[in-house]
């Protein structure tokens, strides 16, 4: 079934480059295989919405946005003089290193040349007789390509609930997720922070000192744990520099994408003591160690979880002074990991401070916004700003906004009507020639391990193409079939539970499928091997198979 929109209106625009490759989003993933792209000899243009490199790393520039994966593992690893030219300042950076990081990538490989900024795609449709797309953007230019590659991201379209008034506050209003280039000013201001997922709670203590008042809007508490970020010191960037081959040894065998050991005892092989030793140990670790690192058990037996829980119910209790407070920050309602767990840095200290106040909105729901402040069925309270912390339309989001029509006319959005379907997370039956790493179905751990798979293997498809005089490629769909299942029958093995973000349960009306790769990397890895054996037998491969005429 084909969508019954009318087909754009291209009367304005003007054609300004017919390239082999566009890559779409200027992010981690995108500025990636725009190296690769070029690297490989293709002609390559990407296109940014934005005025800047980064992609969620240049929108998320709100005060505390950081990586809560350590910066040397989120990196990237094609070269070792840029691993070693470049020196973090923490294990965990915050956004402005991150950016600064990008942009000299960008420049240190000459891609800056190869990138239109301000230019939102709008339309994409693909022309069965020449076998290009043909992509239109917001700057009015429209662009043909061979291939297109959406690098679009899974965290870039903010969602912002529909609560009554909204649009009614007169002060200022921000969404995390598309913060501001120019600071905003907080001190001495009454500030509301909806939302306490992962951004919500990095944004409250970095801003909590400044401000005259600071109240949180908690809808569901969240199981965080300290983030325990320190100075990369100069013994740890020599060991670095050192270790690098190890390093990415340890990151490219490993099924999530992280450097920490995998635990070898289960909960309960250990006494009470032992335990309680062992939790504080997690507890003082870093970042997503508590998760990977953990008990064996812990996602899977839920005795084993409560224990873990109770622990770090007791560390809140420890913290925060009111007890009521505490009590309304420990999550009653979900397991450890049931939803993606943030890492915070002082975030329940923050509740002792006289100017900070928690509103439960389980108990206290929201009835609108006015123009002076926030109403719940509590009362009014005036601000100044308003943080919407509310998240993203996860996956598929950016994907179903670029207007994609494949083969016929069909619009993605009707194909994924029910949710996506994919081979290895990059393409789908319908679309040729449309690849988009980082996408649903990539990773299930450190992002940017996974995405960099998926362009390595995109490329090496694109060179296999070329050299075999193929013009078209598109997934098979029984493969598809295959893959998406996998995805669909995996789901409930995943330590995240229907609640969480990842099967879409966030935005009112998405399809709950879930929205990670299931088979996580080791999966991703044999299926692109088993394509790379049996000569791309997955996808159909069409134009002329021999490479002379091809280029003749
Ligand atoms: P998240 O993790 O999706 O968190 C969004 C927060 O907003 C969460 O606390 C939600 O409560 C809350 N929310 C959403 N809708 C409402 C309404 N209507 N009223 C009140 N509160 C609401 O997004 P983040 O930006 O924090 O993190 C996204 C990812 O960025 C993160 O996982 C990292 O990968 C980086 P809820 O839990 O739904 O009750």
């Amino acid at each position: 079934m084909t969508s019954p929109e009318p087909a754009p209106d291209r009367s304005s625009c003007q054609l300004v480059a017919d390239v082999d490759v566009l890559v779409v989003g200027a992010g981690i993933t995108g500025i990636y295989q725009l190296y690769r792209a070029r690297e490989a000899g293709f002609s390559a243009l990407l296109l940014e919405a934005g005025d800047g490199v980064g992609g969620t790393w240049y929108w998320n520039r709100y005060p505390g946005a950081r990586f809560d994966s350590e910066s040397y593992t989120y990196a990237y690893l094609f070269s070792k003089e840029l691993f070693e030219q470049w020196k973090w300042n923490e294990h965990f950076a915050e956004q402005p290193e991150i950016e600064r990081y990008l942009n000299y990538v960008v420049d240190r490989f000459d891609l800056r040349r190869h990138m239109r900024f301000g230019a939102k795609v709008t339309s994409a449709a693909y022309d069965e007789a020449s076998g290009k797309w043909t992509v239109v953007a917001s700057d009015g230019t429209e662009l043909r390509t061979q291939f297109l590659i959406a690098a679009t991201g899974v965290l870039s379209v903010p969602y912002f609930p529909d609560v009554p008034g909204r649009e009614d506050f007169r002060g200022e209003s921000y969404h995390t997720g598309m913060w501001p280039a120019t600071p905003v000013g907080f001190a001495d201001k009454r500030v509301a922070v909806i939302g306490t997922g992962s951004s919500g709670v990095q944004i409250i203590p970095a801003i909590a000192g400044e401000v005259a008042s600071l109240t949180v809007y908690q809808r569901t508490a969240n199981w965080c744990t300290p983030l325990n970020n320190a100075p990369i010191t100069p013994e740890e960037q020599a060991q670095l520099r050192a270790g690098f081959e190890a390093m990415c040894q340890t990151l490219n065998t490993s099924p999530s994408g992280f450097l920490h050991p995998v635990h070898d005892r289960g909960t309960f092989d250990d006494s009470t003591d032992e335990r309680l030793a062992f939790f504080e140990k997690m507890w003082n670790s870093a970042g997503f160690s508590k998760l990977t690192s953990n008990y064996t058990d812990l996602t899977v037996d839920h005795a084993a979880n409560a224990l873990w829980c109770e622990f770090i119910a007791a560390k809140i209790r420890s913290i925060v002074k009111d007890p009521e407070t505490a009590e309304r920050l420990i999550p009653k309602d979900h397991r450890y990991a049931e939803k993606r767990p943030p890492f915070v840095t002082g975030y329940y200290e923050v509740y002792n401070n006289p100017n900070v106040s928690l509103v439960d909105l389980k108990q206290t729901p929201i009835v609108r916004v006015t123009q002076s402040g926030i109403e719940t069925s509590e009362g009014l309270r005036e601000f100044d700003i308003i943080v919407w912390g509310t998240g993203f339309d996860f996956g598929t989001g950016a994907l179903n906004r670029l207007g994609i029509r494949g083969r016929d006319g069909i619009a993605l959005t009707d194909y994924w009507a029910d949710g996506p379907k994919t081979f290895l997370g990059i393409q789908s039956t319908g679309f040729p020639n449309f690849f988009f790493p980082g996408g649903p179905h990539a990773a299930a751990g450190n992002n940017p391990r996974y995405n960099g798979d998926q362009v390595d293997f995109i490329t090496v498809t694109l060179v296999y193409l070329r050299d075999h005089g193929y013009s078209t490629i598109e997934v098979e769909p029984v493969a598809e079939e295959r893959w998406t299942k996998m995805i669909d029958t995996g789901a409930a093995m995943s330590p995240f539970g229907e609640i969480s973000y990842y099967f879409g349960s966030n935005i009112p009306g998405k399809p709950r499928r879930y929205l990670l790769n299931s088979g996580g990397r080791p999966k991703l890895f044999k299926e692109i091997g088993r394509v790379l054996e049996n000569d791309y037998e997955a996808f159909r491969l069409s134009g002329s198979s021999n490479p002379t005429e091809a280029s003749a």
